[in-house]
């Protein structure tokens, strides 16, 4: 009795095997940000998108919050295959490539409409050069325009001098040395800590990143420059995506396809409500002075010049083709 009631469970299970042939796949998502931020939130979507759209064979599990690796590692560990798939800020590579860091360029796109054209110039290139590093480009969202949080008012680029100043980019450690402030590299998700140990006196941000770190709680004022509006590239490891059947990479790319949009729109609505956030939190949300849009404005001259040498060809021909169509 006992050997065939063995028998039968093991002739289930060969069976089982036989009629599902292709196993599920499953990915881990590195993320960097926090669970509630819009970015994420939109991945938790995609995630479900995806196990939807492929019957449940592929199902993503989203590691929020830098918990499976930190943002500058995220990359690495998608073209490694230690994680299948991740979210990384991009214009955080810029050594890597000048273009990844195309979007974080002061004034070049200041408003969602021109950012977004700014992508359509970016993305050939961007996917291309993705592809020669092992990853495929799912899609990517824009942060809501970046601008400036201090504990003091800036009036000028001269009120930016001796700041300690936070940076997440060549290009915002670079403007930090030519205001004279101090640049110091960190990681969102240890902002608010060095927030509360003052090792950061401004950085410039999305309303969202200060509203999700509650940086009203730190600083005063926030002056609304919108210098730029960088992006998040979501990505999946190139082997492990052509592992896959034909039917369950159209999924994804469906799904992928959903959440840009779902997110672009996120992003300009989480954008009004986390200013709303932080006047309610007491902080002086400022409109820039002539004088201080002025001195970014021939900063970011400079800035944009340096990067245009260093990002060769494809650099100018991806200005050229964005400012064409701008
Ligand atoms: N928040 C992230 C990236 C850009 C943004 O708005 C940060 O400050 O690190």
């Amino acid at each position: 009795m006992k050997r065939r009631t063995l028998f039968t469970v093991t002739l289930a299970a060969g069976l089982g095997l036989a009629f599902n042939v292709h196993a599920a796949t499953q990915w881990d998502l590195a993320a960097a940000y926090p669970a509630f931020n819009f970015h994420s939130q939109n991945l938790e979507q995609f995630s479900k998108d995806v196990s939807a759209a492929t019957q449940g064979n592929v199902n993503i599990t989203v590691h929020a919050g830098a918990s499976l690796f930190k943002m500058p590692e995220i990359k690495r560990a998608v073209q490694g295959g230690q994680a299948q798939a991740g979210e990384f800020f991009m214009v955080s590579f810029q050594n890597e490539w000048p273009l990844f860091g195309l979007d974080g360029l002061p004034f070049l796109a200041s408003n969602y409409d021109e950012a977004w054209k700014l992508y359509q110039a970016q993305r050939p290139a961007l996917e291309k050069k993705l592809d020669q590093q092992g990853i495929k480009l799912l899609y990517a969202v824009a942060w809501p325009p970046q601008s400036i949080y201090s504990n003091k008012p800036i009036n000028s680029v001269e009120d930016l001098k001796g700041m300690k100043w936070r940076v997440y980019s060549p290009t915002t450690a670079r403007i930090g040395e030519l205001v004279g402030a101090q640049p110091v590299t960190i990681q969102e998700a240890e902002l608010t800590q060095a927030l509360a140990t003052g090792v950061i006196e401004g950085l410039i941000t999305s309303s969202a990143t200060g509203a999700d770190n509650k940086l009203y709680e730190q600083m005063k004022y926030f002056t609304n420059v919108q210098a730029w509006i960088p992006k998040n590239a979501v990505v999946v490891n190139k082997k492990a995506f052509e592992a896959l059947p034909k039917a369950e990479q159209d999924g994804i790319l469906k799904a992928a396809a959903d959440a840009e949009a779902r997110g672009w729109a996120a992003s300009r609505q989480v954008d009004a409500d986390s200013i709303a956030k932080l006047k309610a939190g007491g902080m002086q949300v400022i409109e820039p002075s002539d004088e201080l849009r002025a001195g970014l404005a021939k900063i970011g001259d400079v800035v944009i010049e340096e990067w245009t040498t260093t990002a060769g060809d494809e650099g100018k021909q991806v200005l050229a083709d964005y400012r064409a169509n701008k």
